[in-house]
């Protein structure tokens, strides 16, 4: 019944720069919030800079997860081979952002994640990350 929740590029520097589009919660709060709204859910959270690490765990967690979250950050708009891998994910899978893509510039439009998503969440902020938990756990339930 573990849950995956995964998180791309730089999103290691959260709460260091730009706080009008990202918030001032580092990743670490956000792992925190997350545990704390899971309880007894066993929780894999985990943050790559490398593609490969991502495609790596997207395996490991179609074989083993019950749900997935993701927030690829910048490989949403870039990465055929993540979108490739996610395919693959037989469960409830999550794409998450932490801010609304779609209220940014033309380049953050175009996700290559949200066709094979089972749902996609933007523009929450750190919360984001709780509602989608709750989320894939009623998906799961269900
Ligand atoms: O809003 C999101 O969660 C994003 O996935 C974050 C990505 C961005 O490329 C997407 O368009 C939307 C960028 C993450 C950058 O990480 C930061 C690190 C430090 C401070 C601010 C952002």
């Amino acid at each position: 019944m573990t849950i995956y929740i995964l998180n791309g590029p730089n999103l290691n520097r959260l709460g260091t720069r730009e706080p009008e589009v990202y918030g001032r919660t580092t990743l670490a709060e956000i792992e925190a919030m997350c545990r704390a709204a899971a309880g007894d859910t066993p929780l894999e959270f985990r943050q790559s800079n490398s593609e490969a690490q991502l495609i790596d765990w997207i395996h490991e967690a179609t074989d083993t997860a019950a749900g997935l979250i993701i927030n690829p950050a910048a490989f949403t708009f870039t990465s055929m081979a993540i979108m490739d891998a996610l395919k693959m994910f037989p469960r409830p899978l999550i794409e998450l952002h932490i801010s609304n893509i779609h209220r940014r510039e033309q380049m953050y439009h175009h996700s290559y994640m949200s066709p094979v998503a089972t749902a996609v969440i933007a523009g929450l902020g750190a919360r984001g990350y709780v509602h989608a938990l709750h989320a894939i756990k009623e998906m799961i339930d269900a």
